[in-house]
């Protein structure tokens, strides 16, 4: 079990600039520039922007709704970043549109589902992808789908059990148990916090690995 303080060697993952790109509503609108993209997916109000806006250390920059549920777009952010002493590059970071928003008018929830689908399907450039959920909630039927839909389409992915720090150390290691029992095979999830930073740096540690693959400088 992580603990907020493990791990605070210096970041393998620095930002050198980091700039709101677009809103994609369509996929017409998605960036013909071919950089590599990491997407954060999840139910709405699970914590995707919060996550981003930790992992770019930009706050005022993430757009957060003020009302759950009602970003419709994928919102991209520009990221050039450096790896090491001699390895750097530019990707982006792409806030997804939360899903499961019960309140949400059926009709807007159908194009949600066809906006996501289109963009996990057919964008070449996904590097991977992150799943976040409410370490609270129990992943029901909706994110199961997403979670055998990603592996049905091999694309790389990673679970992300954040709000942690509204859990102790023995609910959190409770919660841990029960995703393992749910047997997604191989995938080993993070315990994060969005507030605290706990599994700040597991997590650029992984981002590091998947853009080290896909560098273009
Ligand atoms: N305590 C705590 N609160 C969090 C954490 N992450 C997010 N929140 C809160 O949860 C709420 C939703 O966070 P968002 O980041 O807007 O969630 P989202 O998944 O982007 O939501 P949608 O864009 O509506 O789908 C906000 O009030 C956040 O402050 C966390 O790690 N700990
Ligand atoms: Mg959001």
């Amino acid at each position: 079990m992580p603990d907020e303080r493990r791990n605070l060697t210096v970041s393998p993952f620095i930002i050198r600039d980091v700039q709101f790109a677009l809103s994609a509503v369509k996929p017409d609108n998605f960036p013909a520039d071919g950089l590599p993209e990491i997407a954060f997916a999840g139910r709405s109000n699970a914590g995707k922007s919060s996550v981003l806006r930790l992992l770019l250390n930009r706050r005022a920059l993430v757009r957060v709704s003020s009302t759950p549920g009602h970003t419709q777009a994928l919102n991209y952010y520009r990221l050039d970043y450096r790896l090491d002493s001699i390895t750097s590059g530019s990707c982006y970071f792409v806030d997804m549109p939360g899903y499961g928003f019960a309140r949400a008018p059926k009709d807007v929830q159908t194009s949600w589902k066809r906006l996501i689908e289109a963009y996990l399907e057919r964008r070449k450039t996904l590097v991977m992808l992150f799943c976040i959920f409410d370490i609270r909630r129990e992943p029901d039927a909706l994110d199961m789908s997403l979670l055998d839909y990603l592996r049905s389409v091999e694309i790389p992915f990673c679970i992300l059990l954040n709000k942690a720090d509204k859990l102790s150390y023995s609910q959190r290691l409770a919660a841990r148990r029960g995703f393992d029992a749910m047997a997604f095979a191989g995938v080993e999830p993070v315990v994060f916090s969005a507030q605290t930073g706990l599994g700040l740096n597991e997590v650029q540690k992984i981002i590091c690995e998947q853009l080290g693959g896909h560098v273009i400088s």
